[in-house]
């Protein structure tokens, strides 16, 4: 039986098939497609950082790498030098870590390799605003993202960046490792030459 004239053009493939409607569903499709994976080679950094009131643009990144499997106080690896433990990153005025990431690599050596600790600094003017501490794999191919955290009042006396964690817990309550209280805490927060991360007479923090 041949339906109405009416109800036959509601239901006919021509309308279904409406320019905005094939468009419609090639958006559905596409975005119910796959997911492309980004490949990472190498350990990728994603530095970000909280802003302070002041609003004092970072503009300058420091990284120090130092050995995991040091029994004592994080050590530097045998056959490299202090300053290949250290990597500065300067950012122009215009770039703003508080909004968008900066993106940094970060390759294996010959003798620095594998399991790390990485102690990350932002400055502004050589002042050291933020910090984060935490353990990476130099071999390993993916994407870390890094959130710097502002150091309070009172957390780090001497500027060099490290809190006494063992004194002052409350300062520390984004190290979620034990060990890396231990390993890392501010034995001396008034001497920022007497640190964790010393590893001899030259000053690298
Ligand atoms: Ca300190």
């Amino acid at each position: 039986m041949m339906l109405p004239p009416e109800t036959s053009r509601i239901f006919s493939p021509k309308r279904w098939l409406s320019p905005s409607l094939v468009l419609l569903l090639s958006i559905l499709l596409l975005s119910c497609g796959p997911k492309e994976e980004i490949v990472y080679k190498g350990l990728y950094l994603w530095i970000t950082s909280e802003a302070p009131a002041t609003g004092e643009p970072i503009d300058r990144i420091v990284i120090e790498v130092r050995d995991l499997d040091g029994d004592d106080n994080p050590v530097l690896f045998d056959g490299s030098s202090v300053f290949e433990h250290h990597k500065e990153i300067l950012l122009s005025s215009e770039y703003n870590i508080y909004e968008s990431p900066y993106k940094a690599k970060l390759a294996a050596g010959e003798t620095i390799r594998g399991s790390v600790y990485l102690v990350i600094h932002g400055l502004h003017n050589d002042q050291i605003l933020s910090t984060w501490v935490g353990t990476a794999n130099l071999n390993g191919n993916h994407k870390k993202e890094v959130l710097l955290a502002l150091i309070a009042p009172g957390c780090d006396e001497d500027g060099d960046g490290l809190m006494p964690c063992a004194t002052k817990p409350e300062c520390c309550g984004g190290f979620s490792d034990k060990k890396l209280i231990d390993k890392l805490s501010d034995c001396a927060d008034d001497d920022s030459n007497a640190n964790p991360l010393m590893a001899g007479p030259e000053r690298i923090a």
